[in-house]
């Protein structure tokens, strides 16, 4: 038997030069490009909705100077323990009930710690008993500990690299790039789908998301999922007063991280809050098909339930399902509230 033959488009050998050919391209040559790759593999309609929990919030031994978690800043935020079992499956159910097709779990932790392991191990089962798609971002993970999170039915593990190799330093000093490149790889050969991206807006430069962009195309496969946030300034924080990335400079790296890596879900992470409708058009146009759902991030706001459904309905993205609740309203309302309000 013969092996499926690669698509054409993807690659895991792009050199900085041609990405930053990409990001010179004329604004609307890019966006063509990216939104012709994308139709190429998806429903360019279809966005996948993710809810964030934070099961275990604060006092983060890692000094990474955007988060508001880290325990080496003021941020004034509450610290929590990990948070009960009972409570997360609440949680998930609740996200379940509005939509959301995958609950992603953070905690603030350099690693998970062993005696933590058995809770974590419950909630991911417990998770996934619900029907849902489960997700993860505990910080590094050896090869032991991803086994046995793959084992538990964890389907996708968050892990980004943040910036490029160069700028990494400026940004943390507790954990290397090669730390978080093993990690990466210990997910994958546990089985888990990788989701790895990073954040722009840290005062990096073009070259430097290029070089992010090049680190993720270049791992082979791509990663499943490609969170790009875009750095929400948290007071307390090394970066609170970092000035904005120019709108359209934050559309052409979603733009190329589409072209780059064709069969990736690209998320419109962390950021939303600030952006308008029209911003976020753009970014699906560019080639986004993935949003975190729900009012919160893991400590930071998120735009409103109620708004994300108005967006869809105005740009007529997940149709289908409001195609759905127009036929049938009863049983949609019970599947899909998340777009019920959108047609009703
Ligand atoms: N502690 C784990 C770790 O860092 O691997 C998991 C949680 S951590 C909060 C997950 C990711 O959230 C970080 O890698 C970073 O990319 C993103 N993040 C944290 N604070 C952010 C901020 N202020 N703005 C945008 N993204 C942020
Ligand atoms: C990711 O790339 N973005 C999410 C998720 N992975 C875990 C987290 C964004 C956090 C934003 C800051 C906060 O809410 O604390
Ligand atoms: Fe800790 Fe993760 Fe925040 Fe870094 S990003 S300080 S590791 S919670």
């Amino acid at each position: 038997m013969t092996a499926t033959p690669a698509p054409a488009d993807l690659r895991h050998d792009w050199t900085r030069a041609e990405i930053l050919e990409l990001f010179a391209l004329p604004f609307n040559d890019l966006l063509f490009r990216a939104q012709q790759v994308h139709r190429a593999h998806f429903d360019p309609n279809q966005v996948q909705v993710s809810t964030l929990l934070s099961i275990k919030t604060g006092a983060c031994p890692e000094d990474c100077k955007y988060c508001p978690q880290s325990g080496h800043y003021d941020t004034g935020l509450d610290k929590e323990k990990l948070l009960e079992v009972e409570k997360v499956i609440e949680e998930a159910r609740a996200a379940k009930a509005n939509g959301s097709s995958r609950f992603c779990m953070g905690a603030a932790w350099r690693s998970p710690a062993e005696k933590d392991m058995p809770y974590v191990l419950h909630m991911v089962r417990e998770v996934k008993a619900l029907g849902m798609e489960t997700c993860m971002t505990l910080g590094m993970l050896d090869e032991d500990k991803a086994k046995r999170l793959a084992d538990a039915g964890l389907d996708y593990y968050n892990h980004n690299l943040d910036t490029s190799p160069e700028y990494y330093g400026e940004i943390i000093t507790t954990r290397t790039y090669a730390d978080r490149l093993e990690t990466l790889d210990n997910v994958r050969r546990a089985g888990m789908k990788v989701c790895s991206g990073g954040i722009v807006g840290m005062g990096e430069t073009q070259n430097d998301r290029a070089g992010l962009l090049q680190q993720l195309a270049n791992l082979n496969p791509h990663p499943d999922s490609v969170p790009i946030n875009n750095l929400v300034k948290v007071e307390g924080t090394p970066l609170e007063n970092e000035g904005d990335l120019e709108p359209f400079e934050f559309l052409r790296t979603i733009a190329v991280a589409r072209i780059l890596m064709p069969q990736s879900y690209v998320r419109l992470s962390a950021g939303r809050e600030t952006m308008n409708e029209q911003m976020q058009a753009l970014a699906f146009l560019a080639g986004a098909n993935s949003i975190f759902y729900g009012e919160k991030l893991l400590t930071t706001p998120n735009p409103a339930a109620h708004q994300d459904q108005q967006l869809f309905a105005k740009l007529g993205i997940n149709a289908h399902l409001r195609t759905a609740c127009e036929e049938q309203v009863p049983a949609a309302r019970q599947e899909h509230p998340l777009f019920y309000n959108a047609c009703a």
